[in-house]
């Protein structure tokens, strides 16, 4: 029994590890990892799906009411009443007030996500057809993000998820976002951190994260934006910033920038 129960324990600790893709039969989001998709999920989950539940509800009620109270044989003789102005002023005013409530905590996370504190890192991420190129503009960092193919996957790797070259960011840092794309629209986007934004060429949109725990996070490219649109996810790797120092001394090596453009220098000059 302490085996079977440990055994599940492991599991719950390996997913919650992993934090975070999407799983076979997931009902609702991904853990968010960020304050900003908590946000969303709390809003989500305790005002939207109450106000829906309830809507849904009263609705299917009134109608099965309706069916047997009015039906034929209990209501020989239909009334004929076309107009009631107390019923019709609740059913316009009583949608507005709910909408109202929905709007203004809606509001307030749409604000909270737009205005992007100081911020510790900056990364650029370009979308190309159809892969993910990025920048670290202030390490000279940069790298070209391929998803890796199914017959090339380590077991710990989800399929059409996992790339070749992950981002790495440090662990309760903000890092800023420039997205941007090279050819046709493409939109960065990651659920657990609540990020998503069109990738637009010719103009640079900007969004923010703040990951409050290490991991691997998966997303996906989320505007629909050729043959491949489905293969180039994108993976953040959340790492401590004693990891994090360890892997910058190893990018700015093998990912330097001015690398290539010193080679291009040279070839202008001969
Ligand atoms: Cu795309």
């Amino acid at each position: 029994m302490k085996k079977i129960l440990l055994i599940i324990f492991s599991f719950l600790v390996a997913i919650d590890a992993y934090a975070d893709q999407p799983k076979d039969w997931q009902l609702g989001f991904q853990n968010p990892a960020s304050d900003g998709m908590r946000d969303i999920v709390n809003f989500h989950n305790n005002l939207l799906l109450p106000i829906i539940i309830a809507i849904s509800v009263f609705v299917l009620f009134l109608m099965l009411y309706a069916c047997v109270r009015f039906r034929a044989s209990a209501n020989p003789n239909p009334s004929k009443r076309t107009h009631n102005v107390t019923v019709e002023i609740l059913w316009t005013l009583i949608p507005c007030l709910i909408l109202i409530v929905m709007a203004v905590p809606s509001f307030k996370i749409l604000y909270k996500q737009d205005t992007i504190p100081k911020a510790d890192l900056t990364i650029k991420a370009i979308g190309y057809q159809w892969y993910w190129g990025y920048e670290y503009p202030d390490e000279n960092i940069i790298f070209d993000s391929y998803m890796v193919e199914e017959k090339d996957l380590r077991s710990d790797q989800p399929r059409l998820l996992a790339v070749d070259n992950e981002v790495v960011v440090p662990v309760n840092k903000v890092v800023k976002v420039l997205i941007t794309a090279n050819d046709v629209l493409h939109a960065w986007a990651l659920p657990s951190f609540g990020v998503k934004r069109d990738a637009v060429p010719g103009r640079v949109n900007e969004t923010w994260f703040k990951a409050e725990k290490e991991g691997t996070y998966y997303g996906q490219c989320s505007e629909l934006c050729g043959i491949k649109h489905a293969f180039m996810p994108i993976t953040v790797k959340v790492v401590s910033e004693e990891d994090y120092q360890e892997w910058l001394s190893e990018a700015r090596v093998k990912f330097a920038k001015e690398e290539i453009e010193n080679k291009k220098l040279k070839l202008a000059s001969k």
